[in-house]
Parts: structure tokens; sequence; C-alpha cells
């Protein structure tokens, strides 16, 4: 019999132009069997993400209209109306003006939507996956509208996609003027399909669906359009009959990642609890973990450097008993905004609408390792 070391060894694979990751690395986005996939989301992993950046393979989608193949040498930004010089744009024309690359998360508005009710987001992944965070690579849009030239009065950008539904947004003429990107890079390369191919807009801090994918057209305007998706959807139905309409800005929020639902420990002793905060008014400026259902709260290590508007991973040692226990994460920004509780959130805007639920998560963690949605 020949030992261990006189073994023959086979060769490993040759190389590679672009690599796949490990066959035994599993994580996926989570989608729901629909009838109509190209109008869906799918939700990012979050507890099997390390560190702050998403993979772009698994970067939450929201598609209305589904993916366009959009070739980049054909594709057209075309800048019009209160401006003086409209333009219309290749990509090679905005790849040649001045780039900056920043990491920001992207949140969708609907993001936990269904935390306001009770049948709430068993994993962390179905409870707040339609969030991620990359490093977006782009030109600031206030390049190209100084380059255009803004008419007095100009106040709106109508912001459309090259999808088949023409997704339409309007956009704060500050927005526009202060961090927005025309983003065409992500994570290294360019911007995956699903993200917006080749072109899209980025206003970091605010809800994804401003973010318009497969960007063809910016309309200037002197008041919003009013579209579809500012109106009927992604605006906040409150208790008294009035909506709230523009709320753009992503409030504080935090989500414990380990352990969370659908996770077992495997017995008493020593863990590393982490997990991530973010918000769209800036940085994170502090996280607090309760192991006791909310009695008590210390504070996480935040992971440095801190970056404003990006994922921020908080961790916290936690030598467990054993013993059934609730845990969750509480974030607080720099403005001194505190995440809220659900209870708190509720009583504010009432059960009417479905977006921008950014409530405490709680897990609980039975005698025997498994870890579940509190709620449940
Ligand atoms: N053209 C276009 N842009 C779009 C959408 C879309 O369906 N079409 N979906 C929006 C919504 S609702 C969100 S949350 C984000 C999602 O971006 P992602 O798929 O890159 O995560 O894109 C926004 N931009
Ligand atoms: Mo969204």
């Amino acid at each position: 019999m020949m030992g261990r070391a006189e073994e023959a060894r086979t060769l490993g694979k040759p190389l590679s132009g672009y690599t796949e990751r490990s066959v035994y690395v599993k994580a996926e986005r989570a989608t729901r069997q629909s009838k109509t996939p190209e109008a869906g989301s799918s939700a990012t992993p979050l507890a099997d993400m390390m560190g702050i950046i998403t993979p772009s393979a698994l970067h939450y989608e929201r598609h209305h209209a589904g993916v366009p193949t959009i070739d980049p040498e054909q594709h057209r930004l075309t800048v019009h109306g209160m401006v003086e010089r409209p333009l219309v744009l290749t990509m090679a024309e905005i790849q040649r003006m001045p780039s900056v690359s920043r990491i920001a998360f992207l949140e969708c508005g609907g993001n936990s939507g269904g935390e306001w009710g009770a049948l709430t987001g068993p994993t962390a992944q179905r409870a707040c996956g339609l969030a991620s965070c990359s490093e977006w690579t782009g030109v600031p849009l206030r390049l190209v509208l100084e380059e255009c030239g803004l008419k007095p009065g100009a106040a709106w950008l109508i912001a459309e996609g090259a999808d088949a539904c023409r997704m339409q947004r309007s956009v704060p003429v500050e927005a526009a003027l202060g961090e927005a990107l025309l983003a065409y890079g992500q994570n290294g390369e360019p911007l995956r399909p699903s993200q917006g191919f080749p072109l899209r807009l980025l206003t970091p801090g605010w809800e994804g669906n401003l973010q318009v994918k497969w960007l063809r057209r910016l309309l200037v305007t002197d008041q919003p359009y009013m579209t579809r998706d500012e109106t009927s959807k992604y605006s906040d139905l409150m208790p008294d009959g009035k909506a709230r309409i523009f709320t753009l800005m992503m409030e504080a929020k935090s989500v414990v990642t380990f352990p969370s639902g659908g996770q077992r420990l495997p017995g008493r002793g020593l863990y590393e609890l982490t997990g991530l905060a973010w918000s769209g008014q800036g940085l994170i400026e502090r996280v607090e973990v309760t192991l006791d259902g909310g009695r008590s709260w210390q504070a996480a290590v935040l992971q440095e450097p801190r970056l404003p508007k990006a994922f921020t991973r908080f961790r916290l040692a936690w030598q467990w008993d054993g013993k059934p226990a609730v845990i969750a994460s509480r974030a607080v920004d720099e403005t001194g905004y505190v995440q809220p509780g659900k209870e708190e959130l509720i009583a504010a805007r009432g059960l009417n609408s479905g977006y921008h639920f950014n409530g405490i998560k709680l897990w609980k963690v039975a005698a025997d390792g498994s870890v579940a949605n509190a709620d449940a």
C-alpha cells in the first residue's frame, strides 16, 4: 500500500479568462415563484456576506419589465428640456469625462415591506435583502448638467430607462447637482446587466427606485412628472388617508446577520455576532445590540473606515450561555436619528403603506441553538 506522500496527485484545473466561485459555495439571491418573472425582485443573501461589499452577482435585483440586452455602442443618453444646449451622449463620450468611484448602498423602498404585517421575513435575506452595497464608478451628473447649462427655473430631471416599461422617475435637481452619478462601473467592472448596463443613475442614500437603470434620457423640467412609480407606487399612504410622496431618503436601518433566522448555533460558547447597518443620511455613528429582547443594549464594534451612505459592518463578541435569547441591533446615524422599533414605526405611519420599513428586527435563539424570526 502506498502512503499519502507517494500517491499520484491529480493536476488542478487550468487557467481561465473569467473565474467562477468554488463549487462548494452556494449562496444565491432569493426570488419568489411568479408567472411574470420579468417583473419582480431577488434578494441578496445578507447572512452569507462578508465585509461590506456585495458581490455584483449577488446584488439584489428589482426589475419592472425584465433586463434589456443593450449594446453599449448603440446606447445614447439624451439630455434635453430646460437646458441651453441639449446633448446626445454616447457611452464613449460619457467615459471620456472625469470619473469618480464611491461605495454606496442601494435599497429598494419596498425592502422589508413584509415586516409591516404579521408574516415577517424568516431569514435576513427575506426580511432585508433588497439592499446591497457596491463600489460604483461613473461621471458626476453635475458635470453633464454644467455642459448642457440649466435654464433658470430648472428644478427636476425626469430620468427614463431603456427597458420595456421605460421606467421614469422625477429627480430633484439639488440631488442631480450634488452626489448623483451617471454610473457605468460596479465593483471594478462594467455594471452587470441587472444593475443597468451600460448606464444607470445613482443617487446615494435615496430609495432604489429613483436610481433608474439602462438610463437613456434626462428631461429637465420645472416640476415633477407624477409618474406611475412616484404616485400609485413608491408613495406612502398615511393613516389619515393622505399620502406622502417623494419620500426619497432611506433612513437608518440595521440587521443582525449572524446569528439570524434559519441558522443554528452548534452549542453554548463564544460567538462573533455580526451584522450590517446603513443610513441614507450619511455615516453610521453607533450600533447597539440587545441580547435580552430589548431590556438592555450594548455598543457593537464598527468596522473602520466607515463610509457615508454605505454598509457598515458591526461585530460583538457574545458568550452564549445556551439559554433562549432574543437578539437585535439598533442603528444610530450621524444626524442622531435612531432606528425605531416596529411598534413606534406603525404608530407613526399606520399600516396602509408597504414602503420604507426600517424597524428593529428581532431574532430568537432557542435552547437547541436554532435561530428564528422572533415575530413568528
Ligand atoms: N429602468 C429601470 N430602472 C429601475 C428599475 C426598473 O425596473 N427599470 N427598478 C428600480 C427599483 S424599484 C430599484 S429598487 C432599483 C434596483 O436596482 P438593482 O436591480 O440594481 O438592485 O432599480 C430601480 N431602477
Ligand atoms: Mo425598488
